[in-house]
């Protein structure tokens, strides 16, 4: 075994975002390219010695080559020892609870989230500090500063490690432990709520599907629903992992699991259908003919969660992402609790949390989790539906008519324009800015603009502030657009635009959400001429 010291140079446009880096999986797997990220990471935190690493991914293309790389590299770095999935598997949540568990100096996840895989497809990899949660960004500004002036990484030159086998081996000086990555996650969950009651639930006939969409909640989703719940074998659907996701599209929405949709709207539908996406940290929820916008999800748990042992005692506080819905700021008002908006993007999340100021935290983009983790957490927002429909006994679509009835309804949809060019997406953002000041009061499309800004978030725990976090403009009645470019995409710019709005007459709580919007729809285009700024005559994508 040989250390080796590499000499490498910086790498443009190694910076991290929302959610770690993320690029076209051909980028990660040029010269020097992990390798120079993965070093940069360990310098950024102070370097490795005598630390502890978690390391693990979504199995997609390429997972079990960095894998290797990494931990290579970690020994070379001094590291203590790395608690590796086996197979090099582990979802984002597990990833998350195993770092908090064994008190480690945080981990390494491989993954790109809900963005395909396969060689042409997307790779990324997150670093997560020792609470289990993303880095903030004081910590990913000092990994990108690493990243700009490396000279040289460490290696040691050697052969494979057999992540296959469960247990104990080393690699130079660093112990390497080879975990099985559901057990501890599976043992979390049993904690947090009444397996009694869901398995009851099951033995009495109720029926659930539940779309893995080729991706790591497979093992997760087959071992609690199918082995420690008892759902009928079958429940889970495409529960294998695979290194392309079958060759789709893991990201549980609509669009991309049309199949579970289909099934749920269809004669025979299952009373409960559920999707996760590629990494384990987003959420579908579907009842029997009806699909749950993953806002509404957040609110009915905030609202029905105390049903739950885990938080049996209340919910400290909320906190939802700004482009989400209002819907659970109602409930969070009704329980007498705080309810927090923080800029999209998980790790926001983490100082509440952290704080004991918030219990559940959710974004519109389907992720919902609690303080278990420092992650959101697709199957544990499955499992606290599931224990309230065991106590409840209603249909999906009975509670949440229900919940309407007391809180309102918001209805909402984000309109998503994928691979716009840079310069257009930009540009469009730019001049909205620049009318922001001349919006409130004026009359658009019969709405009445009363507010529009540009959203900035002082963080109430550490006293950080970000900036630029989204245009917003907000209408009389409670309705929003909101207009924000992705920060996870790997190609072009991709424009989010949110919309919403308020129903409170009890007449009008069942309606079709694109036709509820229709106001809101008209009146944002007329606001920032999205068609005549990005040449598309309709979104890519509607969720
Ligand atoms: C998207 C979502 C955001 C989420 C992020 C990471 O970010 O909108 O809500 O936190 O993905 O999710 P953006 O910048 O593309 O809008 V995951 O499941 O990809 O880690
Ligand atoms: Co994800």
């Amino acid at each position: 075994m040989k250390r080796l010291k590499i000499e490498t140079r910086p790498i443009a446009g190694q910076k991290p975002g929302t959610s770690g880096l993320r690029k076209k999986t051909h980028v990660f797997m040029g010269q020097h390219y992990l390798e120079n990220y993965v070093q940069s990471i360990f310098d950024g935190i102070g370097g490795l010695g005598g630390k502890t690493l978690v390391v693990g991914g979504d199995g997609r293309y390429f997972n079990d080559r960095a894998i290797q790389v990494i931990l290579r590299m970690a020994a070379a770095s001094g590291a203590k020892a790395c608690i590796v999935g086996q197979n090099g598997i582990l979802s984002t949540p597990a990833a998350s609870n195993l770092i908090r568990k064994r008190s480690t100096s945080g981990g390494l996840i491989l993954s790109a989230s809900h963005n395909p895989g396969g060689p042409e497809a997307d790779f990324g990899l997150k670093y997560n500090t020792p609470n289990g949660g993303p880095a903030p960004e004081h910590v990913t500004d000092r990994i990108y500063a690493a990243t700009q002036t490396i000279a040289a990484y460490h290696i040691i030159e050697t052969g494979d490690v057999d992540l296959g086998r469960l247990g104990t081996s080393t690699l130079d000086r660093m112990t390497i432990e080879v975990v099985d990555p559901v057990a501890d996650y599976a043992a979390l969950m049993e904690s947090l709520f009444d397996f009694d009651a869901i398995r009851a639930l099951f033995a009495s006939g109720f029926r659930m599907r539940f779309d893995a969409m080729h991706a790591v909640t497979g093992p997760y989703a087959t071992e609690i629903l199918e082995g420690r719940l008892g759902a009928a074998p079958g429940t889970v659907v495409h529960g294998t992992p695979s290194p392309d996701f079958g060759g789709g599209h893991p990201d549980p929405n609509p669009i991309w699991a049309k199949e579970l949709i289909d099934v749920m709207m269809g004669k025979d539908a299952p009373d409960f259908g559920a999707a996760s996406d590629g990494d384990g940290d987003r959420n579908m929820i579907v009842g029997r003919g009806l699909y749950v916008t993953p806002s509404d999800s957040l609110a009915l748990l905030a609202a029905q969660a105390h049903l739950a042992p885990a938080y049996a005692g209340g919910l400290k506080g909320v906190a939802r992402s700004m482009p989400t819905s209002g819907a659970v700021d109602r409930v969070a008002a009704k329980l007498g609790i705080a309810c927090y908006e923080t800029p999209t993007g998980r790790k926001f999340f983490g100082n509440l949390l952290d704080a004991g100021r918030a219990t559940l935290c959710g974004e519109e983009s389907a992720g919902t989790g609690s303080d278990h983790v420092r992650e959101k957490d697709g199957l544990w927002a499955v499992l606290l539906w599931l224990n309230i429909l065991a106590v409840t006994k209603q249909s999906v679509a009975d509670l949440m008519a229900d919940h309407w009835q007391t809180y309102g309804r918001n209805y909402y949809s984000r309109h998503d324009y994928e691979d716009v060019e840079a310069d257009k997406a930009n540009a469009l953002m730019s001049a909205l800015r620049d009318v922001l000041p001349d919006l409130p009061g004026r009359e658009v499309q019969g709405l009445t603009i009363t507010s529009a800004d540009e959203f900035a978030y002082d963080d109430p725990v550490d006293g950080s502030r970000s900036e630029g976090q989204g245009l917003r403009i907000g209408f009389a009645g409670g309705g929003r657009a909101v207009f924000r470019l992705s920060g996870t995409g790997t190609v072009g710019a991709t424009l989010r635009v949110y919309l919403e709005s308020v129903e409170t007459d009890p007449a009008k709580l069942h309606q079709d959400a694109q036709a509820a919007l229709a106001p809101v729809i008209a009146a944002a285009e007329e606001i920032a001429r999205i068609k005549a700024h990005t040449g598309r005559a309709a979104p890519d994508v509607i969720t």
